[in-house]
């Protein structure tokens, strides 16, 4: 069995662009993507979710307003954990947008997202966001560089989703 662990992955938008960070250190460093964290046990995975963002480039988002568009799962190869990750999405943020130890945040127009200096698997779910779909994504690496197997189903809604897996 798999040991879980819940995190959390935010997409701001705005027209037609993208915000991502470029992680300066941990997990994923030298990587562009969301904003996003472990869930701590003191709090709501929304929660979470508004809370990483904000420590990780300044800007503060409702709770309310935090769209849950996708469910990820990801696996290593030769490793127990389960990265259960949940990833919310919003356009309606305020603040002022900083540079962080943990980030450097730089807008994005959705045609010149830097895959290449992404994860493998954002260029293959990324499309179902942009078209407005949920998801639920299944990834299987080999090291951080390869994909050993994958899989991504649309969802009619995300509640169904977790009801249907107990979840
Ligand atoms: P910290 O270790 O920084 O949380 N994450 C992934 N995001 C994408 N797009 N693809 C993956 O493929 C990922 N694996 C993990 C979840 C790690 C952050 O990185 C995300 C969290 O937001 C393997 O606390």
């Amino acid at each position: 069995m798999w040991q879980r662990k819940l995190y959390t992955l935010v997409f701001l938008r705005k027209e037609n662009q993208i915000l991502l960070g470029f992680k300066k250190r941990g997990f994923g460093v030298n990587k562009w993507n969301g904003f996003g964290g472990k869930v701590e046990p003191n709090e709501s995975i929304v929660e979470a979710a508004a809370r990483e963002l904000k420590e990780e480039c300044n800007l503060v988002v409702e709770i309310c307003d935090l769209k849950h568009i996708a469910h990820m799962e990801f696996t290593f190869e030769g490793e127990p954990t389960l990265m259960d990750v949940r990833v919310y999405s919003t356009n309606k943020f305020t603040g002022t947008l900083k540079e962080t130890e943990e980030m450097r945040p730089k807008w994005f127009i959705l045609e010149n997202i830097p895959y290449d200096q992404m994860w493998l698997d954002d260029r293959l779910w990324f499309p179902y966001m942009f078209k407005g779909k949920l998801v639920h994504g299944r990834f299987h690496f080999l090291g951080h560089d390869k994909i050993l197997n994958y899989k991504i189903e649309e969802l009619e809604s995300m509640e169904a989703h977790y009801n249907k897996n107990k979840m």
